[in-house]
C-alpha cells in the first residue's frame, strides 16, 4: 500500500509530479474545488504532507491529520510551519536548502541593478516613444564603490556578497549569531548595518523573531540615497513604514520580491516610481523548481523507507 499524502501545490516539474504519483497515493489539494471536503474525506489516512514555503502547514490542518508523520516543504523558508503543533507529536519536517541559493541570489542582484539603473522606467521610456521625442532622461547611480549590508548571512546572503564583489561593491553583514568562517565584517546591529550601507539586502528568515525588524528607524538609517532589496519574507519589513519612507524620500528606492500579505501588494506601494516589484519568483526557474521538487520526493521516500532524511529541518 502506497503511503497517502496531501499535495498542497503542484510542482512545475512533470518528473516530480510523476514520481509523487508513482510512490504515493496523492490527494491533490491544489486541484480540489472544495479543499476542506477533500481533506475531511482522507484526513485519518494521511501520513505525509508535501507543501510550499508559503503555504506551510497550520496548526488546524496538523490537528486534522492524526496519522501525520512528515511535512516536506518545497522551499527553504519554514516560517509558515506550525512547529509547536508538530514537535510534541514527533512529526518530521524537511525543506530544500542549497538548491535555490544561486537563483535567489541572482534575483537579489537583478533587483538591485533594475532599481539603481531604473530598468523598468527606461524600458517604458523606449516603448512609449519618449526617447524619439527627446524627453529628458534622469541619470542613474553607479554601483562601483558602494557598500552593501546583508541582513541574514546564510547561504543566500553569502552568495549575494560573492556576486556583489564582482561589481566592486563591498559587503558587511548583520545577524544575531556571529558567522565564524567569513572575512566579511559584522555590524553591531541591524540599525548600524543600515547606517553603513548604500544597499540593504534582507536575507533573514521570516517568523516571530524577525517580524517587522526592518522598521522606520532602520529605513531612515539606510537613508535617502539608500536602496532596500527584499528577497526573503515580506514580514521582515514593516511595509507601512516602507511605503511612508519611499513616499517622503527618507529612503531612496526598493526592489521587492516578497510582500507582507502575498499576493496582495498595497496600491500605495505599486504606485511609487522608485520601486521595482516582482511576484515572489526568487526560485522560479525550471532547473531550481525541479531540484526543489526532487528533494521533496527524496525526503518523503527516505522517510517512508526508514532511510536518513536528506534535508531535515533541525
Ligand atoms: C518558494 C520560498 O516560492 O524557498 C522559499 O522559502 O519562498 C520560495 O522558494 C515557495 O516555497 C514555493 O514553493
Amino acid at each position: 500500500m502506497k503511503p497517502e499524502i496531501l499535495v498542497m501545490a503542484a510542482s512545475p516539474s512533470p518528473s516530480v509530479m510523476e514520481q509523487l504519483e508513482r510512490h504515493f497515493a496523492c490527494h491533490h489539494v491544489w486541484q480540489a474545488s472544495d479543499a476542506d471536503s477533500l481533506i475531511g474525506a482522507v484526513a485519518d489516512r494521511v501520513r505525509g504532507v508535501a507543501t510550499t514555503g508559503i503555504i506551510g502547514i497550520s496548526e488546524e490542518l496538523a490537528a486534522r491529520l492524526p496519522r501525520l508523520e512528515i511535512v516536506a516543504v518545497n522551499g527553504i523558508g519554514v516560517d509558515a510551519v506550525a512547529f509547536d503543533a508538530l514537535r510534541p507529536r514527533g512529526i518530521r519536517v524537511t525543506n530544500t536548502p542549497g538548491v535555490l541559493t544561486d537563483d535567489v541570489a541572482d534575483l537579489a542582484v537583478t533587483l538591485l541593478l533594475a532599481t539603481t539603473r531604473r530598468i523598468p522606467a527606461l524600458d517604458s521610456y523606449v516603448r512609449s516613444g519618449a526617447w524619439a521625442r527627446k524627453a529628458p532622461l534622469a541619470l542613474a547611480r553607479s554601483l562601483r564603490g558602494k557598500a552593501a549590508g546583508i541582513y541574514g548571512y546564510g547561504r543566500i546572503g553569502r552568495a549575494i556578497a560573492q556576486r556583489l564583489q564582482a561589481f566592486g561593491v563591498a559587503s558587511r553583514y548583520y545577524q544575531p549569531r556571529v558567522v565564524a568562517d567569513t572575512d566579511t565584517p559584522r555590524a553591531a546591529s541591524l540599525r548600524e548595518l543600515a547606517e553603513q550601507s548604500d544597499y540593504l539586502f534582507v536575507c533573514a528568515p521570516g517568523g516571530a523573531a524577525t517580524r517587522g525588524v526592518v522598521d522606520a528607524e532602520v529605513l531612515a538609517a539606510l537613508g535617502p540615497g539608500g536602496t532596500l532589496i527584499n528577497i526573503a519574507r515580506g514580514s521582515v519589513v514593516d511595509e507601512a513604514a516602507l511605503i511612508e519612507a519611499l513616499s517622503n524620500g527618507t529612503l531612496g528606492a526598493a526592489g521587492l520580491d516578497v510582500f507582507e500579505h502575498e499576493p496582495h501588494v498595497p496600491q500605495a506601494l505599486a504606485a511609487l516610481p522608485n520601486v521595482v516589484l516582482t511576484p515572489h519568483v526568487g526560485s522560479l526557474t525550471t532547473e531550481t523548481r525541479h531540484a526543489m521538487g526532487q528533494l521533496v520526493v527524496d525526503n518523503l521516500l527516505a522517510h517512508f523507507s526508514g532511510a536518513p532524511l536528506p534535508t531535515p529541518v533541525p
